[in-house]
């Protein structure tokens, strides 16, 4: 039931802040927090205070403010950073170590006994200091599953919080994600928590397969800003959600989700994907004849999510070749002129013969309407209003 009771934990604080052109200031980290917060996430994850000086201070910052969402960090599994992130005042703390053979040679060169020791010693101590903890292990996907278990195990039996799995290279699919956290709810009591990178373009499908086996968290950044090309975006896991049941995302400001990934591209210096979901400047532009017939009929013949919901508009675009009459003819209407079928379909077949030859703007198309108006014999048509 995790579709019903998710909750997102946005890191473009954290994660986000790996994104190659993110450089934040402390005033940039903090408007970033408060437009999160007025969106609705219920987490905000700032970035490690042990990363350099000022990042301790702006986790304290955010730490702070005194927002509705819980504000939390991310630290390795170390007693050094467990004991500076509980003086930043956070409601909780992310922990995470490599599990994965890839990061037990090359990253810590830790055996699994010996990450189960940390994670015993450094859990204990933040539960102690009262916080929300959560334990995580990077490269999950591509760690030995009895090692896996074996470490969630160990977190569960101390009561924790919650237990994060990390597709750390983006190699998962979301029926290996959905396996996995099906075998660990039945396993463990803590909630599950999915972070998922996007390499191979499955984040937004593996966070969705991860609330469908029984997670209960999932991490997101501002149109998926991370390490290499990022991780499962707050926008399209919005959009997959509100697909299934616009009941799921009725708890988040969806109106303000246009201008948080706006003020988030501009200060990584990024332009928001032509494709982006929802925000994307063709998302919900309706081109081809048979479609935009359908979608003036009624619009969700061809929409499986509603740009009003979000605050935006729908385009239809006739000035082309693969128009079709009917949007002609309510163009017409548009422009308040009443033209018959006969001379709606002669226009769009001078539409399509110039746009055959030259890209054609949607001047030339009600230039070609009005032109037709006015050579209307007498009596024939009737102009209801101005032009
Ligand atoms: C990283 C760490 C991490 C951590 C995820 C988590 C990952 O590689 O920078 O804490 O669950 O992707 O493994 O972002
Ligand atoms: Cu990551």
């Amino acid at each position: 039931m995790s579709l019903e009771q998710f909750a997102i934990i946005d890191t473009t604080l954290r994660e986000g802040e790996q994104f190659i052109n993110a450089n934040f200031t402390t005033e940039q980290k903090i408007a970033i927090a408060r437009k999160l917060d007025a969106f609705g996430v219920e987490y905000i994850e700032v970035t490690s205070p042990c990363a350099s000086p000022q990042s301790f201070e702006d986790c304290r910052a955010i730490a702070g403010l005194g927002l509705q969402a819980k504000v939390l960090t991310h630290i390795r599994c170390h007693m050094d950073d467990a004991r500076k992130a509980v003086q930043t005042g956070v409601d909780g703390v992310n922990v995470v170590i490599g599990t994965s053979a890839y990061l037990q040679k090359f990253s810590h060169g830790k055996s699994i006994d010996a990450i189960i020791e940390m994670a015993i010693e450094v859990v204990t101590f933040l539960q102690s200091h009262g916080v929300e903890v959560r334990f995580s292990t990077e490269d999950s996907m591509r760690s030995a599953l009895p090692d896996l278990f074996r470490v969630y195990e160990a977190v569960d039996a101390l009561g924790i919080d919650r237990v994060g799995i990390a597709d750390t290279v983006g190699i998962g699919t979301p029926h290996q994600v959905y396996s996995l956290v099906k075998e660990l709810r039945g396993r463990i009591e803590a909630d599950i928590e999915f972070h998922g990178h996007n390499d191979t373009g499955c984040a937004i499908a593996n966070a969705y397969a991860a609330l469908e086996g029984g997670g209960t968290h999932i991490d997101t950044t501002v149109l998926g800003i991370g390490e290499r090309n990022g991780i499962t975006s707050l926008g399209g896991l919005i959009a997959r959600l509100y697909a299934t049941d616009p009941k799921l995302v009725e708890k988040y400001n969806l109106s303000q989700l246009a201008e948080l990934e706006q003020f988030v591209a501009s200060l990584v210096q990024i332009e928001i994907p032509f494709n982006n979901y929802i925000t994307g400047f063709s998302a919900f532009t309706h081109k081809a004849g048979l479609h935009t017939k359908a979608v003036l009929n009624h619009p969700s013949a061809y929409e499986a999510l509603s740009p009003e919901a979000f605050g935006l508009t729908r385009n239809i675009h006739i000035a082309h070749r693969l128009t079709g009459w009917n949007a002609i003819r309510h163009r017409a209407q548009e422009l308040g002129l009443f033209l018959n079928d006969q001379q709606i379909k002669s226009v769009t077949e001078q539409i399509k013969s110039l746009s055959d030859g030259q890209a054609i703007s949607m001047d030339d198309v009600d230039r070609l309407l009005l032109d037709t108006q006015h050579i209307q014999p007498v009596g024939e048509g009737i102009a209801w209003g101005g032009h």
